[in-house]
This record gives structure tokens, C-alpha cells and sequence, in this order.
């Protein structure tokens, strides 16, 4: 197994501090469809005739706090007498009026709305498209409808959408540096598997906020074979708190059992799953049972989630633990692409270049369909940037590293016109464009780590040795 980080570390010098990371840029793949996006409302008919009869679509949900939740409909059909905006504490209900606007030149008889708020609770007034509903517990999850009627008494109810309260307030929030998993794989016949393996953070579905923090592993060996154990880095989050639900989803028909898992954030232990004591010494993902899933509440009572304490990284980042970041990003990127790990040739070495830079050079295959698969190479130049502010309110500095690709190069091995040709780029004339596509998305997704921000008392040195690690030191 790869260790990680730093021999030493600045554990009782370096508190970390709550930011916000970048995201990945790229967009997650989600094997489940997308349907509950909140939509906007249906087109008038073509010739400009009436408006559509009375329509109702999902709201959707903005900004987040401790004890609120923004959230903004569409709705201006002609035909509409009034709207409630609903909440309940899960989507299936049952749901209650938070809110309901009836203006009173709209006509109707409530007597007709079975389910319909009472005329004394709704406001006299047209609705506003947007509510801040108030009051709400921290960490609980809120879920919003809207319900609409005419004058008639004909009501519709949108499909909800769902948001997590805040846990902690700005300022006590923790932005993860790193987020791993390990995973150990069954012993007996048919545990390993060579399926695809997507770990999720929290939810999969994109009516939920937060939702879609996932990482689908591989690395350049042969993964999930009975009996190993590997411990992958995952994509990070924002939030330490947005891991609102841990979920091992299996992509294929080669049946897995997990006998035990562990999610290491920022260096300490926050989920300990041991399935060693099930039947089989582990836990199958077979046939149509292929998610394992933690519920929100189930982390929230585990005493490791209670007592987690963020890390920081220490006075180095080891070479091995950087190519194991490079390798994740790769094969999660893979997930999408033609790119693949194939074999043991392949993999990630980064040499140094200078004091402030590194050389990154990968190498993975590319999958062609009715053609050999040829051997793609990527590489660049990562210069290191620090930033160092003085932090008043603290008498600290507030310090950054990210890691800048420059310059990122791919070459198919002799073979790029055949590939580009093969690929998605024929029809636009340039037979390079998938080796730039490529290229442009392995760079933009590797330098995420380590860049949090860290609070230092002085002003770190940060150089490149000559393995190829990062060291800090204080000045
Ligand atoms: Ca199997
Ligand atoms: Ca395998
Ligand atoms: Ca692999």
C-alpha cells in the first residue's frame, strides 16, 4: 500500500482551515438518468395562441445555511389561482404547506381543493417564484414541492427536489486536502470482479443538493482481485460535511464481494465497514443488487464520523503519493474516454525538473473500436504555486499550493493520424482533436490536490527534491 503523505507532520502547528476546492470540471457519468432537473416552463403553442393550460414543474434549490434553503419555481400560466410551495423531511412526504400565495381577483372555490392550503393561510398576493424557507434544523435533509390549482379546482404537484441543510456555519467548515478509499476484496471463488467501480460521496441523483461527488476507480493493475486490498484516492469535495452518503456502485455482470472497506479523509478514519463475519467473509454486488449503500444518518451515528478531525498534510508530499493522485484521476477520467489503463506498462512517473517544478508523464491506452488498441503517452510540466497572505483576525498566513500543468502534450505512438481517424474526430477534419481533448482533460483534472488552503504561522519554502517529492518548510 502507498503511504500517503509526510513522515512528519505539522498536526499541532497547522490547523486547516474551511475553503472552497475546485471541482472537477468534467462531468461525472451517471449510469441513472437524470429526470428530476427542475425545468422551465413548456413553450407557448406555436401562432402565439392561449397559453398552456395549467402546468406545474419542479423547483429547484439554491443557496444553503445552517437553518435555510432557498428555492425558486417556475410558474405563469394563465390558468393558474394559486401555488403552495410544500417541504417534507424525505421525497416520498408526506408533505405540509410552507407557504401559499392566492391573489383574490382569481376566483375560485376551495372547498373543491381537497389537499389545497386553507384561503386564511395564503398570501394575498401573486407567488414570487422564490421562498427562503427559514427555521430549519442543520444537517437535516429538506425536501420541496410545489402544488398548484385554477379556478376550477384542478390541482398538479411537481416532482421534489431535496437539499441538506448546512452542518457548520462558513468558518468551521472543513475543505477535505485528501479523501481515500481502501477496499479489500473477498478470498472466495468469484469475489474479484473486473467491472467498473464508482464510489460516491453523496447522492447520484441531481434533484438532490449536494449530488454527483463520485469517483469511478482504476488503476494501472488489475483491481478488486480476490484477496487484494488498495487504497484509492478519491475526487475531492468542497464540504467535508457534502459527504452525505456513501455508496459503492458496480458497473457490469462480473459479480464483486467485499469483505472490507475504509474511508480515510484527511487522514483520519471516518468510515469502517468489516464484512468479514457474513457468510462468505464479504459482502456481494451480484446481479441487480450491485449498490451498497450509508445512509446520511447511518454516518452521522457512527462515533468515527462524530469524532473527525482534519489533518494536514505534513512537511512533504511524497513522489508515491502524487502518482497515486495522477493514476486515480486517470482511470476516473477513463470511466468517459477511450483512455484505459492496459497492463503493467502503464502508469504515471513524475520526475522533478527544478526547485518549482515537475514532470508528469503518463502512460495508458486508448480503446478503438474494430482496430488495435495503441499506446497513448501525456505529459507536462506541473510548476508549483504558493500563495501566502497574512490572515489578521488569526495572526496567521493562509497559504496555497496548486499544482499548473503547462504545456500538455499526447502522442498515440505513431499512430495519431489512424487514431484520430478511428475517433470522434473525423467529421471536424482535425485528427488530433480527441489527443487534445485528452490532453486538456487528464491537465485540467490532476492539479487538484493538494490546493486548500492551510494556515501557517510563517511564510513556507516549498521546493521539489530530487525524487520528485514536495517539501515544505517554515522559514
Ligand atoms: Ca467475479
Ligand atoms: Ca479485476
Ligand atoms: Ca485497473
Amino acid at each position: 500500500m502507498k503511504n500517503p503523505i509526510a513522515l512528519l507532520t505539522l498536526s499541532m502547528l497547522v490547523p486547516v482551515t474551511a475553503s472552497a476546492l475546485p471541482k472537477a470540471p468534467f462531468p461525472d457519468p451517471l449510469p441513472f438518468p437524470d429526470i428530476l432537473d427542475p425545468q422551465p416552463p413548456p413553450p407557448p403553442p406555436p401562432g402565439g395562441g392561449e397559453l398552456p393550460p395549467l402546468y406545474v414543474s419542479s423547483p429547484s434549490t439554491g443557496d444553503r445555511t445552517t437553518s435555510s434553503v432557498a428555492v425558486s419555481w417556475h410558474n405563469s400560466s394563465a390558468a393558474l389561482a394559486g401555488l403552495a410551495l410544500e417541504r417534507a423531511a424525505s421525497e416520498d412526504g408526506p408533505y405540509a404547506t410552507v407557504q401559499c400565495w392566492q391573489p383574490m381577483n382569481m376566483s375560485m372555490d376551495f372547498g373543491k381543493v381537497a389537499g389545497a392550503a386553507s384561503t386564511g393561510d395564503c398570501i394575498n398576493a401573486a407567488h414570487p417564484g422564490s421562498f427562503v424557507d427559514s427555521g430549519r434544523s442543520a444537517d437535516a435533509l429538506q425536501c420541496y414541492r410545489i402544488r398548484v390549482w385554477d379556478a376550477a379546482g384542478t390541482q398538479m404537484t411537481s416532482l421534489p427536489s431535496c437539499a441538506f441543510t448546512r452542518a457548520r456555519e462558513p468558518n468551521e467548515r472543513v475543505a477535505p486536502w485528501q479523501a481515500r478509499l481502501m477496499i479489500e476484496t473477498g478470498d472466495v471463488g468469484g469475489a474479484g470482479t473486473d467491472d467498473f467501480i464508482r464510489i460516491g460521496l453523496n447522492d447520484h441523483m441531481s434533484n438532490i443538493q449536494p449530488h454527483g461527488d463520485a469517483t469511478w476507480l482504476d488503476y494501472p493493475h488489475d483491481d478488486f482481485e480476490a484477496g487484494s486490498a488498495f487504497t484509492y484516492d478519491l475526487n475531492l469535495i468542497e464540504d467535508f460535511d457534502d459527504i452525505t452518503k456513501l455508496s459503492v456502485y458496480k458497473d457490469g455482470t462480473d459479480d464483486w464481494c467485499v469483505s472490507r472497506m475504509m474511508l480515510v479523509v484527511d487522514r483520519d478514519t471516518v468510515v469502517e465497514q468489516d464484512f468479514t463475519d457474513l457468510p462468505d467473509g464479504c459482502r456481494w454486488l451480484a446481479g441487480k443488487d450491485n449498490l451498497f449503500e450509508i445512509s446520511h444518518d447511518e454516518l452521522r451515528a457512527m462515533d468515527s464520523w462524530r469524532e473527525f478531525a482534519s489533518l494536514p498534510p505534513g512537511f512533504s508530499i511524497e513522489n508515491s503519493a502524487l502518482v497515486s493522485i495522477v493514476e486515480g484521476a486517470v482511470g476516473h477520467i477513463g470511466y468517459s474516454t477511450e483512455l484505459y489503463w492496459n497492463g503493467d506498462d502503464d502508469g504515471a512517473v513524475i520526475d522533478p525538473v527544478d526547485a518549482d517544478t515537475l514532470h508528469v508523464d503518463i502512460q495508458a491506452s486508448a480503446s478503438v473500436e474494430d482496430w488495435f488498441d495503441p499506446t497513448v503517452r501525456i505529459e507536462f510540466d506541473a510548476d508549483i504555486v504558493v500563495t501566502c497572505e497574512p490572515n489578521k483576525a488569526l495572526g496567521m498566513f493562509d497559504v496555497t499550493l496548486a499544482l499548473l500543468p503547462t504545456d500538455p502534450r499526447v502522442d498515440a505512438e505513431g499512430w495519431t493520424a489512424e487514431l484520430g481517424e478511428f475517433l470522434a474526430c473525423t467529421f471536424e477534419w482535425d485528427w488530433n482533436c480527441l489527443e487534445e481533448e485528452l490532453a486538456d482533460t487528464v491537465a485540467a483534472n490532476l492539479p487538484e490536490f493538494p490546493s486548500g488552503s492551510l494556515q501557517l504561522s510563517s511564510c513556507p519554502d516549498v521546493h521539489v527534491d530530487e525524487f520528485g517529492s514536495i517539501i515544505f518548510s517554515l522559514g
